[in-house]
């Protein structure tokens, strides 16, 4: 196979050249195709047969032990200025990127096949959608952007019909974590990963197209590319409400977008639909809203803490044509992972036989990737080609203390400076410390393919481009007490936030304002049938002065690191929520 796109041509052609592939394969995106590689990959060891009786087409690859992470440090944006990649980035030189990863990939898939992957980001009729290719030794990763994103024939044609597509070319290299990089070429639409088979490092249409290249292009072309959820509402009334929200990678995306409310919710008629769980895409419509798509067909989730009690919608999904990657497994063939209430593991995320000793059975950054249609509560708005009108965007984290439950922002310009200075304790989403809290801001630290200064800059800008935009808030679910357990009973009772937020977005609730925004007064969070002391419920909605000074202070020295390139409407938000402080 070949196509009539003559760039596309040239460049597989100049790729397999650098690397010496023994055969080269082009990616049609077909049932056939797919049986076929699960075939091949249960033959060379790299996916092993999960129980077909309990979980059919599902497969378990645990990862080399050393690559099970995205890798910050070992992550580049390689712009012409170095400026343009800003503080949040590790810069590097296009030239040099270039030589270092052409010595690389020279006749590194010698002996291997090389995959052409076409992928669409976003329903194939969109015009908000955008197209790649990623050039791929790993069929681990053909099977993993199959579920991912719409690969295969119809994106070809649509590269070939529009012309543009962003180059991704990727090989496992020796996995060795010496000789791993992840570049980025924003100004040349192209990225060059080595030496990964993980998700973040490997699936190229994921982080590395759809944050870190569109991040780029959504400013030059004035809409967002956004690490974000998106989530559908419909009130008992009928009406329909979407959110987006933006929580740092393992803090609740996943399992806010597919939430199941509260019993006296549905009994009352509200539904939740899934539209995304990761990734979001928003443009200014004619009507003066945001109009959002998912980039991605399919859920790479964190499997750890995934019970019926959590997150039962995600649990029904993975019953069936499922990848699981580094989970552990149990007597008879099924998967498993900490916090799944029945079933025990008997081999571990290396593939030992199970021992407490050795730490967690599945890795704690274990994922599942499974295609998005299976979800329960999966909405066909996934396939609309306009995408779906946000009312609300939602800010978080994990923070143990400090951040309210939920705040609204005063404006667009405070909810920009919200979501700048957002802080979350890392996980194990990425290698380093777990933990640590940083600021994340827009949960966009590891994904912004520019400079923050630029990014902030950009956001507030989106005023000028569209009349209606939604309202912002932050949310924090991860509050703590003196005893280290978590004040509020998250996941589906997140839902009793959500309707506070929808009353917001419709003026039907009151709020009282504060230095940091708007609040609810507890008599308006919903807590029928809810298990839960008010006195804890109105600590999560106080506003600790003293403590936010401490915060105003260092959220001003954090957004100087910036430089000159920070808007000035933050500092003005800032001194706001200061002089209120008092
Ligand atoms: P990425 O895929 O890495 O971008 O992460 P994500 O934001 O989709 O995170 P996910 O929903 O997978 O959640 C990760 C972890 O947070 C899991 O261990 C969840 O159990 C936990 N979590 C999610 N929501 C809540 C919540 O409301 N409360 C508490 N306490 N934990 C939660
Ligand atoms: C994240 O780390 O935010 C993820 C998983 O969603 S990965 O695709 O590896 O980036
Ligand atoms: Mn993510």
């Amino acid at each position: 196979m070949s196509t009539t796109n003559q760039a596309l041509a040239d460049w597989v052609k100049q790729v397999a050249e650098l690397t010496q592939p023994d055969s080269i394969y082009w990616c049609d995106g077909s049932e056939a195709e797919k049986q076929k590689f699960n075939k091949m990959l249960l033959a060379d060891g790299t996916f092993k047969k999960l129980n077909q009786d309990t979980h059919p087409d599902c497969y378990l690859h645990l990862s080399d032990p050393q690559d099970v992470a995205r890798v910050e440090h070992l992550t580049f944006i390689c712009t012409e200025n170095e400026a343009d990649a800003g503080p949040n980035n590790h810069w590097m030189a296009p030239e040099a990127a270039h030589e270092k990863m052409d010595g690389l990939f020279a006749g590194c898939m010698r002996g291997r096949t090389m995959y052409v992957i076409p992928y669409c980001m976003g329903p194939i009729d969109s015009p908000i959608a955008r197209c790649g290719v990623e050039i791929t030794d790993s069929a681990y990763v053909v099977q993993n952007m199959r579920l991912m994103t719409r690969m295969g024939d119809a994106a070809l044609a649509r590269i070939e019909r529009e012309g543009g597509f962003v180059k991704g070319l990727h090989s496992i290299g020796e996995l060795d974590p010496d000789r791993r990089f992840i570049m980025h070429f924003p100004e040349e639409l192209s990225i060059q990963s080595f030496g990964s088979g993980y998700g973040g490092n490997a699936l190229l249409g994921k982080k590395c197209h759809a944050l870190r290249i569109a991040s780029y292009q959504a400013k030059t072309e004035g809409w967002l590319a956004e690490h974000m959820l998106i989530l559908g509402i419909k009130t008992p009334a009928g009406t329909q409400h979407y959110v987006a929200a933006a929580f740092p990678s393992a803090c609740g995306k996943t399992n806010l977008a597919m939430l199941i409310p509260p019993e006296g919710y549905v009994k009352d008629g509200w539904e939740i639909s899934t539209v995304g769980d990761d990734i979001c895409w928003m443009r200014p419509g004619e009507d003066g809203r945001l109009w959002a798509i998912n980039p991605e067909a399919g859920f790479f989730g964190v499997a750890p803490g995934t019970s019926k009690g959590t997150n039962p919608n995600a649990l029904a999904m993975l019953y069936k044509d499922t990848i699981f990657t580094n989970v552990a497994e149990t007597e008879d063939g099924q998967p498993w992972w900490e916090g799944l209430d029945d079933r025990t593991p008997k081999t571990d995320w290396k593939g030992r036989p199970f021992d407490a000793a050795n730490g967690p059975a599945a890795h704690p950054n274990s994922r599942f990737t499974v295609s998005a249609k299976r979800c329960p509560s999966y909405s066909p708005e996934m396939e609309s080609a306009t995408g779906v009108p946000i009312d609300a965007i939602i800010f978080g984290g994990r923070r143990a203390s400090l951040v309210p439950l939920v705040a609204e922002a005063r404006n667009w310009n405070h909810g920009v400076l919200m979501g700048a200075t957002v802080a979350s304790e890392t996980t194990a989403a990425a290698t380093g410390a777990v933990g640590v809290v940083r600021r994340d801001p827009m949960a966009m630290k590891p994904f912004c393919g520019y400079h923050f200064g630029d990014y902030w800059g950009h956001w507030v800008d989106m005023q000028t481009k569209a009349d209606h935009l939604p309202k912002v808030f932050t949310v924090n679910w991860f509050r703590k007490n003196d005893q280290g357990k978590f004040m509020w009973p998250g996941f589906g009772e997140n839902m009793r936030v959500l309707e506070w937020i929808i009353g917001r977005c419709t003026d039907q609730l009151q709020a009282r304002e504060t230095a940091i925004g708007y609040l609810p007064e507890v008599k308006d969070i919903n807590t029928d049938n809810l298990d839960m002391d008010l006195a804890v419920l109105e600590q999560l909605l106080t506003v600790d002065v003293d403590a936010w000074k401490t915060e105003v202070n260092s959220v001003e020295a954090f957004l100087k690191e910036y430089g000159d390139r920070v808007p000035s409407a933050l500092f003005e938000e800032l001194l706001a929520v200061d002089n209120h402080l008092g």
